[in-house]
């Protein structure tokens, strides 16, 4: 169409699956809206949280007068950049007393992901990078723009809700030799489905004999389990192979800084020479994209990091957010358990019940897909680990909870059991029980 502009050729673009989500609750009125879009920690009365922690932090800083706004270096604050690494690998890691380990300053995950995958794109000998199906919607993107070239392997198991594990091992040891392999560290987003500690050893020794790089993703360390060195088991086991690989951290989830955008981008190689070399290419990556990083999110970090009363602060503040989101699940799976047996008298009785057999299920002593009051096997609730659970619920079943419950989430099926709460626990359950019953 010819408007007179240079750019009224241009066609509307949608909205991001996951923030577009946020866009469309925000417009609507109702006071009985609910946003399970978005992976964003809310309390009980459903507000954005700012832990106390990082509030003491800020204050710090706004006191310390000797505290500039001078940039930082292309790489990012230091100390920043070596507690990041210490966060992840461990105090005790010989990659960090080697001196193997570059690690710099990025704009939060998301930015950790596309610096790293721009390095490899111009310094790797693969283009070819396997990503889990399904993924984080921005993976593809990212990778995509930075001029690698996507591949997917299975991960998930719609029929068992659980991981695919033979099709991965399938699919990696099918992958050209040196190709990157994208692993999400814990609490893989969307499906809340995690290898255990043993099947990570077995991928790890089947991408090791092929000599595939991995790059993890590490956006939920603490969420998963409530205990940040449990969640970075995974990393570390390919660390201490003494084997080479990037890790994306982000402090967005775990300390609640998602709009500082704060997070960091490590490379483990096997000499403190490459890893010198490795850090001097990176800058030359970062210069012409955005120059050098924010200073304010990451001196928040660094301060809560290197003082030990803080960071054990921070710890029992983090543990608190997994700890509500596990309650979050069972209250869930209480909830669509009881739906349909609303008019036993004995309701009460019937709950204690229902949360007696939650822990059997989770102590893997029973499944129990026929007692559950809405049609289904719901346990996956209580199974899935971190900030979401992969409901299985269709995309049609989704536009009916939207436009009937005023209930917003990605259309897979995914919902953010941190944007749930006591009070809107059951609405949710009457949404997903009427999508379920109606719309089959
Ligand atoms: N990696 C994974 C696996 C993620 O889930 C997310 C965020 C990121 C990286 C990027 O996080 P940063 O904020 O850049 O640190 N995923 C959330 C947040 C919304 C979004 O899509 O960015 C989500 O809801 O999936």
């Amino acid at each position: 169409m010819d408007c007179g502009s240079v750019f009224g050729s241009l066609v509307q673009a949608p909205e991001d699956p996951i923030l577009g989500v946020t866009v469309a609750y925000n417009k609507d009125p109702s006071p009985d809206k609910l946003n399970l879009g978005v992976g964003a920690y809310r309390t009980e009365e459903g507000k954005p949280l700012v832990l106390n922690v990082v509030r003491q932090a800020e204050q710090l800083l706004v006191n310390d007068q000797s505290r500039v706004k001078e940039y930082l270096p292309i790489v990012g604050l230091a100390d920043f950049n070596k507690l990041s690494a210490k966060l992840i690998f461990g105090a005790d890691s010989p990659a960090i007393q080697e001196n193997r380990v570059a690690t710099v300053q990025c704009l939060s995950g998301t930015g950790s992901l596309r610096v790293g995958a721009e390095f490899l794109a111009r310094h790797y000998h693969q283009l070819a990078i396997y990503i889990p199906q399904p993924t984080w919607g921005n993976h593809p993107k990212v990778f995509t723009l930075a001029g690698l070239s996507v591949k997917t392997y299975r991960y998930y198991d719609p029929a068992t809700r659980g991981l695919n594990f033979q099709g991965l091992l399938e699919d990696l040891g099918a992958a050209p030799s040196g190709a990157i392999v994208l692993l999400h560290a814990c609490a893989h987003n969307p499906t809340g489905v995690d290898p255990t500690l043993e099947q990570w050893e077995q991928i790890r020794q089947l991408m090791r004999s092929k000599g595939l790089l991995p790059f993890f993703d590490s956006a939920y360390q603490g969420f998963a389990s409530g205990s940040l060195d449990a969640d970075a088991q995974s990393v570390r086991m390919f660390v201490a192979d003494g084997g080479e690989c990037l890790v994306a951290q982000s402090y967005a989830k775990n300390m609640g800084l998602y709009g500082e955008r704060v997070g960091a981008l490590s490379i483990v190689c096997k000499t403190a020479d490459v890893a010198r070399k490795v850090e001097s290419q990176l800058k030359l990556v970062i210069r012409p994209m955005y120059s050098n990083p924010p200073i304010h999110g990451a001196s928040i970090v660094a301060t809560i990091l290197k003082d030990s009363k803080m960071y054990d602060e921070w710890t029992v503040e983090l543990k608190a957010m997994a700890d509500r989101i596990i309650s979050m699940r069972e209250q869930l799976f209480v909830a669509l358990s009881a739906r349909g047996f609303l008019l036993i008298p004995l309701s009460l009785i019937f709950y204690s019940l229902v949360l007696v057999l939650a822990f059997k299920i989770l102590s893997k002593d029973i499944s129990i897909s026929y007692l559950t009051g809405t049609p289904g096997d719901w346990s996956h609730i209580i199974k899935q680990i971190g900030m979401f659970t992969f409901t299985g619920l269709n995309s049609e079943q989704v536009a009916f909870m939207t436009k009937e419950y005023h209930i917003y989430m990605t259309s897979d099926g995914r919902i953010s059991m941190a944007g749930l709460s006591s009070k809107t626990v059951p609405h949710l359950a009457d949404a997903i029980h009427a999508a379920v019953t109606r719309m089959g």
